[in-house]
């Protein structure tokens, strides 16, 4: 429970960072998304990595705290860069499963929403295959109430978890986001290659719009351009960045 006790520490010190990892439309050549990074500036341990503390996070229920700090946070951030001239850009929050299915969620959000007057349309939140699967019946209540704030919806790790088509085809959600372990094989193997191009046909036989993510070099991104994915994100265009840096990237 020491790790639990600092993490605890951590949110009242006000040691969480957001980072912002830039998305690029493939057809405009610009940056219309980023996605929400959650990082701990821990004075003793250094910069953490969410890989390290999200699942513990998740075990102990600090989870439900943090996770509406990185909500109300990211509001926050997106509010503010309408005075650097940041417009039409969405920014998109992983939800774990423990927060979606938290009772205060939508009660929460709807405040975070008003507190902040976030134009909800340029708020995207990510949920896990694995968490909209959890309860389809649950999953579709949650997500009707969300899509009528009018918030996007987006399914995140796509293909990794157990996927259903009536989630597809619930109409509830406006992206896919194809796990960056596809993405990976996705120049020496074939079979990731055709599951890739399948996956973004069947996508826009739907009207889904589908994100790769971890793109790491040209050659991913010239395959994915001609199976005319529609957003790309990864460390060929850029890492998750601090808000400051992120300004900067966005103004050129
Ligand atoms: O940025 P990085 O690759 O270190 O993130 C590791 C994992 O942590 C990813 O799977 C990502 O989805 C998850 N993660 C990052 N930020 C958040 C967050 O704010 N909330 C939740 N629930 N998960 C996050
Ligand atoms: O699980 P989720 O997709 O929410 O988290 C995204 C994670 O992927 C983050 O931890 C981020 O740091 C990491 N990431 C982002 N771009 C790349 C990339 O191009 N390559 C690799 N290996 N990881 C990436
Ligand atoms: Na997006
Ligand atoms: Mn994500």
């Amino acid at each position: 429970h020491v790790m639990e006790n600092r993490m605890r520490k951590a949110l009242e010190l006000g040691e969480f960072v957001l980072h912002y990892q830039p998305q690029i439309d493939m057809n405009r050549g610009t940056i219309t998304g980023v996605e929400a990074l959650i990082r701990w500036n821990s004075p003793d341990l250094g910069l953490v990595s969410p890989g390290e503390f999200i699942p513990l996070a998740e075990k102990s229920g600090l989870i439900i705290p943090i996770g509406h700090w990185v909500l109300q946070q990211a509001c926050k951030d997106r509010k503010s860069w309408f005075a650097q001239g940041i417009e039409e850009l969405t920014v998109s929050v992983n939800i774990s499963l423990f927060q979606f299915k938290n009772e205060n969620f939508i009660e929460e959000l709807k405040l975070i929403l008003f507190e902040t007057k976030l134009d909800p349309r340029l708020l995207c939140l990510e949920i896990t295959e694995s968490t909209a699967m959890e309860n389809q019946a649950y999953t579709m209540k949650v997500c009707d109430e969300l899509v009528g704030l009018g918030i996007i919806l987006s399914i995140d790790d796509f293909g990794t978890g157990y996927s259903s088509f009536s989630l597809l085809k619930s109409l509830k959600f406006k992206e896919i986001k194809i796990d960056r372990y596809f993405i990976q094989g996705i120049v020496d193997n074939p079979y990731d290659h055709m599951i890739i191009k399948a996956i973004i046909a069947m996508a826009h036989g739907l009207k889904l719009k589908v994100v790769a993510e971890g793109v790491e070099d040209v050659e991913q991104l010239e395959i994915l351009k001609d199976m005319l994915c529609d957003q790309i994100q990864g460390f060929y265009i850029s890492k998750a960045l601090a808000e400051s840096e992120l300004i900067l990237f966005l103004q050129g």
